[in-house]
Formats: structure tokens, sequence, C-alpha cells
């Protein structure tokens, strides 16, 4: 049989926390991507392939079939939408909060809250969800610098530690969303492959809940 499997993955936060659990299904890649400039990755299963691309470029390499599989950041697959790809499995990897953040007793400059974010659906969803009219500025980094120059009044960004935030003189104010990375399939592979993957994400989830437990231990 002679059916590849690929998988699309980041490089980074993503690709550490995901080659623990690629170890476990027996998956190992023979390139760092840190390293190594191939984007194209063998690994020591010979019809599995890694590929790296951007964080934001991953949903959308597997609802396209370019790649069977991928590993995305939830916020990542609420900007995008999620069409065409199904998400059968939580990693627990990567997490972090997808979160208001601005001075503290922060309040709007003008007749509305201005909001610098790159997360402009995940943002205005919020928004028309509490009924509070806001204007969206998209950014595509540096978002804590938005408040201090006054371009915003707040942002919506991704928070873990609250380091970056408290470095800025800023801090986290509203929860919008718990954020993890999970586990997405093309539709179509899910037929065409279906037994690779099927077996694929057994492995997975098996290796998630090792994980979980090691970490309540
Ligand atoms: O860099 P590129 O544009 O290619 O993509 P990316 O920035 O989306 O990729 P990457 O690797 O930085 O993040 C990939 C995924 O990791 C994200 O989509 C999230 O799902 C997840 N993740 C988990 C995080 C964080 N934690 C995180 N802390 N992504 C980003 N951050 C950043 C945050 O934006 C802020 O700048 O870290 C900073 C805050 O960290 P603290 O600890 O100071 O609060
Ligand atoms: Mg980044």
């Amino acid at each position: 049989m002679s059916k590849t499997l690929t998988i699309a993955l980041s490089k980074g936060r993503i690709f550490k926390d995901t080659l623990p659990l690629l170890k476990h299904a027996g998956i190992e890649p023979i390139d760092d991507p840190e390293t190594s400039r191939k984007l194209i990755l063998d690994t020591n299963v010979e019809h599995i392939k890694l590929v790296i691309v951007r964080a934001s470029d991953v949903p959308t390499y597997v609802e396209y079939g370019a790649a069977d599989l991928g590993v995305s950041g939830k916020d990542v697959l609420m900007e995008h939408g999620g069409e065409g790809v199904y998400e059968p499995l939580d990693l627990h990897i990567a997490k972090c909060k997808l979160m208001v953040a601005g001075r503290p007793g922060m309040t709007a400059a003008g007749s509305r809250l201005r909001i610098a974010t790159k997360f402009v659906k995940s943002a205005q969803r919020y928004y028309a969800e509490k009924g509070e009219q806001v204007e969206i500025i998209k950014l595509y980094g540096s978002m804590e610098l938005a408040p201090i120059v006054g371009l915003a009044d707040a942002i919506v960004d991704l928070v873990d530690t609250g380091n970056t935030l408290r470095a800025n003189g800023l801090e986290p104010l509203e929860h919008i969303a718990d954020v993890s990375s999970r586990l997405i399939v093309n539709k179509a592979s899910l037929k065409t492959k279906s037994g690779m993957i099927k077996a694929f994400i057994k492995q997975m989830t098996e290796a998630v809940e090792l994980n979980l437990l090691e970490s309540n231990k």
C-alpha cells in the first residue's frame, strides 16, 4: 500500500509540544525543523511526512487536502472558521487564553472602544455577543504597543503567563476563550485514508491521555 499521510505543523511551541505525542505514536522526524531549511520532513515511518507551515496556514493546508492532518491552535481555528476540516481531538498542548487586555481601569477614549487585534473574527464575535459596539483595528503583531501609543483603548490577544502584558504596563481584563491545540483532519482524507487516519487518531488519543496523567502526578 503506497498511501502517504501528510501532517501539517508549525515550528516553535506547537512542533515542540507535538513531538512527544508523535513519538508515542511511533513517529519521529528525521530532521529538526528549527535547524533544517526543509519544509517537508521525512519521518522514521516511510509513508508519514511532516510539512512545516505558518501556524495560521495549517487549517488552509488541511482544508484543501494538501495535508491530511494538522495541529492547529483553537485561536487559529476560530479565525479560519474551521470549514472543510474535522476537529476530532483536543491535544491539550500549547495552552493559553484569548483575552481582552488594557491599562488598569481602561475606558474608551472616544464614544466607541477601539480594539487592536489580529483575532478580528473572535473579537467581533465576542463584542457582538456582549451587545457592545466597538471599532476593531487589524494588526499582525506587537499588539501590546497599541494602547501605549494611543492606537487603541485595548487589545485582544493570547495570554499565557501575563509577563508580556505586565512588561508593557497592561493587564488581562476579560476572558474570551481557553485555547489549546487541536488535531484537525481533511474531510476527504478521512474517507479515502480512513484506516490509517483512525489508527493515528487512536494513538494520539492515548498519547494525550498519558501526557495528562503525567502532568497530574
Ligand atoms: O509567528 P507566526 O505568525 O508564524 O505564528 P504564531 O505567532 O501564531 O505562532 P506561534 O508558534 O507563536 O503560536 C502558535 C500557537 O501557540 C498559537 O496559535 C496559540 O494557539 C499557541 N500559544 C500558546 C501561544 C501562546 N501560548 C502565547 N503565549 N501563542 C502565542 N503566545 C504569545 C502571545 O501572543 C503573547 O505575545 O506569547 C505572548 C504572551 O505570553 P505570556 O506568557 O507573556 O503571557
Ligand atoms: Mg509568533
